[in-house]
């Protein structure tokens, strides 16, 4: 019975992993976003946030790559719409720019990792620990 129990709570904790959904912000800061270039898990959300200009967070490095139509996200970033956010779901380095100000080169890009927690199954030795650990 007890090995039910434990089996059940172990395997809770690889489902669910340890790491909770983060909300990361990035900034428009003139013709730029602040910071540019940062490292999120699975799941984590970014919050784009407007400060003065017309802008867009556009997923890729020009219109073209992705197509636009095709892109994961194209949304403006302006008076109107203050704040974009997009939640990703899968692993790999995001490309984005604003449309409007490539030519200035206002670039960004998100990378997005596998949980630290869920990246690695766990070795022999650590299932010995956990099933020795339950005194
Ligand atoms: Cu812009």
């Amino acid at each position: 019975m007890l090995h039910r129990v434990l089996l059940a709570t172990f395997a809770g904790f690889l489902c669910t992993g340890s790491a909770t959904a983060a909300t990361h912000q990035v900034m428009q800061v003139g013709l730029t976003f602040d910071p540019a270039d940062i490292t999120i898990e699975v799941g984590d959300t970014v919050e784009w946030i407007w400060s003065a200009g017309g802008h867009t967070v556009t997923e890729g490095t020009d219109d073209a790559n992705p197509p636009l139509g095709d892109k994961l996200f194209d949304a403006p970033l302006a008076l109107a719409d203050p704040l974009f956010s997009y939640t990703f779901t899968e692993a790999g380095d995001v490309d984005y720019y604003c449309r409007p100000h490539l030519i200035f080169n206002m670039v960004g890009v998100i990378r997005v990792q596998q949980p630290t927690s869920t990246a690695e199954p766990p070795s022999i030795e650590s299932w010995g620990r956990v099933k020795a650990g339950y005194r």
